[in-house]
């Protein structure tokens, strides 16, 4: 009945057995593939024979989302890339986006971890699956998609926006399920009060994750559109959507332990503290062919439970990412780095960074993002229509680069606070 449930509820010593047999096998595809990886293992002293299961993981050296920059676009790869039959992207700190990519097991793998995920929320060949994440380089439209074609329910890939429609199709096409970010589900539930459909609507659960969101959240989704809401995680680099997700009992994510190890290290000494605390989530992947990565530093801050969870899954389970190591905002579910909007505002001046604040919040449920700049000696103006002209010009730079809208507000010189120590650039309102 359930997609693969022999394997999640898998007896711990035998799925640290395939663990430990898939490290080693990795750790010596890697070494040999991965330049940077063999290089990072020289520097340790490390041979991939010295790498014997996973009571060896914490010797082996992290990897980073700087390493995506430094190897961009395909430098990280494992396979030629005539192996490689897809590709998505996310942000990265700066202007360039982060790239990944997966051989054609890798995306049959994914498809697993997204069955799973909606198998064990009761979800099957009998579902209307509606995917409102964004299609494209994101990984939550195709994702989410391939792992309910997985279960052979029917899916309904109306991608994220167009709310009306988006909403009509629910009620015509009698959606069952509902994919989308926690946000938009908030902004749909409102938009179905208004269009007053909400009693025709056949929902009865939805998956929502890409960003952070409350229980108190969960409630208000659950009761806007009388469904029972799950929490999906997971990122580009590891993998996507379905990292790890709630079953029934909405206690906690299980990590697909089977292709990925979780670990929790403290984010300054990169120690791996003891079982229940909570630090950084770091994953090495076990599995994958085309891009895999070991101990790579997610910067989402979470606790692991061990505890053995009531649906019977032995895989652990994570708690809702408590923050970020970093300074990375999630805005109308897209990862936005502070340095991406400086970097704007210095190809704009021609070099000199202006002052600036980046205020983001909540209205109607919907994110906002403002951004107000100070004037400087080469940006000042008093024509009101250079004002504008340029106002435009930073928030259509935001778009073509961020792929979201900002509201751009040029202020008077010395008008935003200065701090004594680190200038604080962001301002996040929001309550989540
Ligand atoms: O957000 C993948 C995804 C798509 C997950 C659809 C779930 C559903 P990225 O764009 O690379 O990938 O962003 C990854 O988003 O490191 C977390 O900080 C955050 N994040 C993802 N899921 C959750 C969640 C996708 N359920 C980054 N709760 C991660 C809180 C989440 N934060």
């Amino acid at each position: 009945m359930f997609y693969q449930k022999e394997i999640e509820c898998m007896p711990r010593p035998e799925l640290e057995k395939l663990q430990s047999e898939r490290l080693v096998a990795q750790v010596a595809r890697m070494y040999e593939k991965v330049p940077l990886f063999r290089q990072r293992m020289d520097e340790k002293g490390l041979k991939p024979s010295d790498i014997h299961g996973i009571e060896d993981l914490h010797k082996l050296p992290f990897s980073y989302k700087q390493d995506l920059r430094d190897c961009y676009p395909y430098g990280l790869f494992a396979v030629p890339m005539n192996e490689i039959v897809r590709v998505h992207a996310s942000s990265g700190t700066t202007g360039k986006q982060i790239v990944v990519g997966y051989t054609r097991k890798d995306l049959e793998m994914w498809a697993d971890c997204v069955a799973r995920m909606l198998s064990a929320i009761g979800a099957d060949e009998n579902d209307f699956i509606q995917v409102s994440y964004g299609y494209g380089l994101f990984t939550g439209g195709l994702g989410a998609h391939s792992g309910a074609e997985r279960i052979g329910a029917t899916v309904i890939p109306t991608s994220a926006g167009n709310t009306q429609r988006q909403i009509q199709t629910m009620v015509d096409f009698g959606s069952t399920v509902l994919c989308c970010t926690p946000s938009y589900a908030m902004f749909l539930a409102e938009s179905i009060a208004e269009m007053g459909v909400k009693d025709q609507l056949k929902l009865k659960a939805g998956i929502f994750g890409a960003e952070p969101w409350s229980e108190e959240m969960r409630k208000s989704i659950e009761a806007g559109l009388g469904i029972k809401a799950y929490d999906i995680y997971g990122l580009s680099e590891i993998m996507g959507p379905g990292v790890s997700y709630e079953c029934e009992k909405q206690a906690g994510m299980h990590v697909c332990e089977d292709m990925f190890i979780p670990e929790i290290i403290d984010p300054d000494t990169g120690e791996v503290l003891p079982r229940g605390s909570k630090g950084e989530l770091v994953f090495t992947t076990l599995t994958k062919e085309g891009f895999p990565l070991i101990r790579y530093r997610t910067r989402d801050i979470c606790q692991l439970n061990y505890e053995p969870c009531e649906c019977g899954r032995t895989h652990v389970r994570m708690c809702k990412p408590q923050g970020r190591s970093d300074d990375m905002l999630i805005i109308r579910g897209v990862n936005v780095f502070p340095s991406q909007i400086e970097e704007v505002l210095m190809k704009v001046t021609g070099g000199t960074t202006p002052n600036y604040v980046i205020i983001v919040d909540r209205v109607n449920n919907n994110d906002t993002l403002d951004v107000n700049v100070e004037m400087t000696e080469e940006l000042f103006t008093d024509d009101v229509k250079n004002i504008e002209k340029l106002e435009k010009r930073i928030t259509d730079e935001i778009r073509s680069i961020l792929g979201i809208g900002a509201k751009v507000h040029l202020v008077n010189p010395k008008t935003i606070a200065r701090s004594e120590g680190k200038a604080k650039r962001v301002i996040d309102n929001r309550k989540i």
